[in-house]
């Protein structure tokens, strides 16, 4: 008797599931699957899970697939499982090829494909999953494809390119207009270039969806306004996706200094550059929406003055380095990003008892320290950081569709729409905006689609 074997975490059975058991029964004879426990599941990064193991198991086992159904509790139990059930053939979704490799020690591995373009009315006999489009194709895309698939609840059904040609090889379908899209899915993932963004997102939240906008979503503040009262209209969710917000460690440090650690706040310095992935737009618009957010976290986003400095490329204009300072009644701030122009990429907020500092690259940090002026006092505070945010970004958003609540760590319509406005500001030359001409002769920069 041939035996196979299967794991997963069966959340909201859908078709997708049941044609994975299906077909990976047609290899054998006998099917075992593998539920994955919360505990375990929350060891591997996966979250919003909406079932008890409980409830997953019980589904799995009315679908009269499986000839028996065990819970997966621990990292190396497909070894156990494999040689105590002698097993010929451990069977998963494409969506994991490569990753369990390492088990043909113990018996044959076979990769079955996924099923692609579920619709999303398919999905929603499910209950409550969501299908999701993305529009634009970029390395960030390939990211946020990757982080999706540990969001339970969430599927991306297609992608519509917009014009940007990163190749993604098989990741996802791909249609060849927004409709094509937008007729496949209940939310989009507006990703393209910038200065497009909000006509998709006013085209998606017309026709019916909820949108993750990256950011900036929009270039004038105005624009930004118009998506949220839209959203609003049409009882929709509209989210700005800045992935560093979403950040465990980040989220965290904002409770700590909001709650009065380091006394009342008087600066914040942060910095972001990058130079072998410069963004095309330019500095402050591919990495002003990171750069600011500590300081609309910290200060809000009433500031008296704002002025900006700026480098530009001799290629095309851009702004390849800009530093912005702003103004508060009783505080200040300034940020420096670089697109071609490399810093170091910390990030510092002062306080009246003492500071908080977080190391280069502090976008991208599970670690912060907050220091005073009696170093024995010194607090090093660790996090966990699941895909630099981009995963808890991804469930922020389906558990607001999904439940209908505003969840507290999201960032706030006022900053998107703020940051909106600074960007307008900068390109109107509405602020001050000191030139400090073109960049040395020779600079290389390569570029890739923000
Ligand atoms: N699946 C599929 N098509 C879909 C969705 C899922 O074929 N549209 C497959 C997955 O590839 C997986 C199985 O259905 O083989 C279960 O999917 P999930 O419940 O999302 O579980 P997953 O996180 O993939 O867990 O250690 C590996 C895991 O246990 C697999």
């Amino acid at each position: 008797m041939k035996k196979v074997i299967t794991y997963g975490t069966f959340d909201l059975l859908h078709h997708g599931h049941v044609n994975l058991l299906r077909r990976a029964k047609e290899l054998g004879d006998y099917l075992i699957v593998g539920v994955t426990s919360s505990d375990f599941d929350k060891n591997r990064g996966k979250i919003n899970v909406k079932q008890s193991l409980m409830d997953r198991i019980e589904a799995v086992k009315a679908l009269g697939i499986a000839d028996e159904v065990i819970p997966e509790e621990y990292y190396g139990q497909k070894i156990d499982d494999i040689r105590n059930y002698d097993v010929d053939i451990f069977a998963i979704g494409s969506d994991w090829r490569g990753h369990f490799d390492y088990l043909n020690e113990y018996c044959q591995v076979v990769y079955l494909d996924r099923t692609e373009g579920i619709s999303s009315t398919q999905l929603r006999e499910g209950h409550n999953h969501i299908a999701l489009g993305i529009v634009g194709a970029s390395r960030d895309i390939s990211k946020f494809i990757a982080e999706s698939k540990y969001v339970s609840g969430i599927d991306i059904v297609a992608l519509f390119p917009d014009g940007d040609d990163y190749d993604l090889g098989d990741a996802v379908s791909q249609v060849d207009s927004l409709e094509a899209l937008l007729a496949e899915c209940d939310a989009v993932y507006v990703a393209n270039a910038p200065e497009r963004r909000h006509a998709t997102t006013t085209t998606a939240l017309e026709a019916g969806k909820h949108v993750l906008c990256e950011s900036p979503v929009a270039l004038t503040a105005a624009e930004a306004a118009a998506s949220f009262a839209l959203a609003r209209e049409k009882g929709l969710v509209f989210h700005e996706a800045v992935k560093t917000a979403y950040a465990l460690a980040f989220s965290r440090l904002t409770l700590l200094i909001k709650s009065g650690m380091i006394g009342t706040p008087v600066s914040v310095r942060s910095t972001c550059t990058s130079q072998a992935f410069a963004s095309p737009a330019g500095s402050l618009i591919g990495w002003g929406p990171i750069a600011s957010l500590p300081i609309f976290e910290m200060l809000g986003t009433n500031y008296l003055s704002a002025s900006a400095a700026s480098l530009y490329s001799r290629k095309d204009g851009t702004d390849v380095f800009t530093k912005v300072d702003f103004i508060y009644e009783g505080a200040c701030a300034s940020f420096e990003v670089g697109s071609g122009v490399k810093s170091e990429g910390e990030l510092v907020i002062a306080g009246t008892k003492g500071y908080v500092y977080v190391p280069s690259p502090w976008w991208k940090t599970d670690y912060f320290e907050v220091r005073f002026e009696d170093f024995s006092s010194n607090k090093r505070y660790f996090y966990q950081l699941n895909g630099e945010g981009i995963r808890d970004e991804i469930s922020v958003f389906a558990k607001t569709i999904q439940d209908g609540k505003k969840p507290n760590l999201d960032i706030t319509e006022e900053q998107t729409v703020a940051l909106s406005g600074l960007i307008e500001a900068y390109r109107a030359g509405t602020m001050t905006v000191h030139n400090l001409g073109l960049e040395a002769k020779g600079t290389t920069i390569s570029f890739f689609q923000n």
